[in-house]
């Protein structure tokens, strides 16, 4: 899979040289480039962007500048990411549906952020999502970049070695969250591993684990749970 990020601190992308996505791309799982915005200005100080009509304060990108990056670097299959905190949540859907893509290309504003007409006018000949890591703000979409390249990397298939560890994670297939984990020394600062995991017992170790997970959820996540399909839930319930 072929990953291009537009930005104009590309070494606020150094750490994807780390960990699993740097040997992803090593090994080319993973064809990763970054580039610096300003290789696609036009003048002596390099500019990307400009006062906003309209008034008000900060700078907005130029359409200029990102539209010559863009017919440059975008191929025609290509999925074009804007992150920004008007966008549609990124969550692990679109982190799987992303991971079946030969492209995506994610142009990391900053300030104000990217004059409307780019997403515009690259939504009327491509595939274009704005999307949001949450509901808070950031200077800019390089850290969304980062988020979107390391969940989406560990989807493809080799990146992780041991795929089984892709299968029972929070925000899985059964859209829960993950049970408590636990090695050794079996008693810690007073702290003992649950009895049932010494058991040796497969059944009442998945029953327990399954229970952790239901009982997390309900707690934390309220949302998640409700989102799920009661007869659905009563199946995988009754699988374990
Ligand atoms: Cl993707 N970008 C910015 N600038 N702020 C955000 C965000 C993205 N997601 C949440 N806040």
């Amino acid at each position: 899979m072929r990953v291009d990020v537009v930005s104009i601190f590309p070494e606020y992308l150094a750490p994807l040289e780390l960990s699993l996505v740097g040997k992803a791309r090593r090994s080319g799982l993973l064809d990763l480039r970054v580039h610096d915005l300003r290789d696609w200005t036009d003048d002596r100080h390099r500019t990307v962007d400009d006062t906003p009509f309209g008034g008000g304060a900060g700078m907005v990108m130029r359409p200029d500048v990102w539209g010559r990056a863009l017919d440059d670097v975008l191929t025609p299959a290509g999925h074009l990411l804007v992150p920004s905190p008007a966008g549609e949540r990124f969550t692990q859907r679109t982190a799987e549906a992303l991971a079946g893509e030969e492209q995506i290309v994610v142009a990391c504003g900053r300030y104000e952020g990217i004059d409307a007409r780019v997403v515009e006018d690259r939504a009327a000949r491509g595939r274009v999502t704005e999307i949001s890591l949450g509901d808070y703000v950031l200077n800019g979409g390089e850290v969304a970049a980062l988020v979107v390249v390391e969940a989406v990397a560990r989807l493809l298939p080799g990146v992780v070695g041991n795929p089984e560890s892709l299968v029972e994670e929070s925000h899985g297939a059964a859209g829960l969250l993950e049970y408590p984990v636990y090695t050794k020394p079996p008693s810690w600062q007073g702290h003992d591993v649950p009895e049932v995991l010494l058991s040796g017992h497969h059944g009442r170790v998945a029953r327990w684990r399954r229970d952790q997970a239901l009982e997390r959820t309900a707690h934390r996540r309220p949302d998640l749970l409700a989102a799920l399909d009661v007869a659905e839930l009563d199946r995988a319930d009754l699988a374990v």
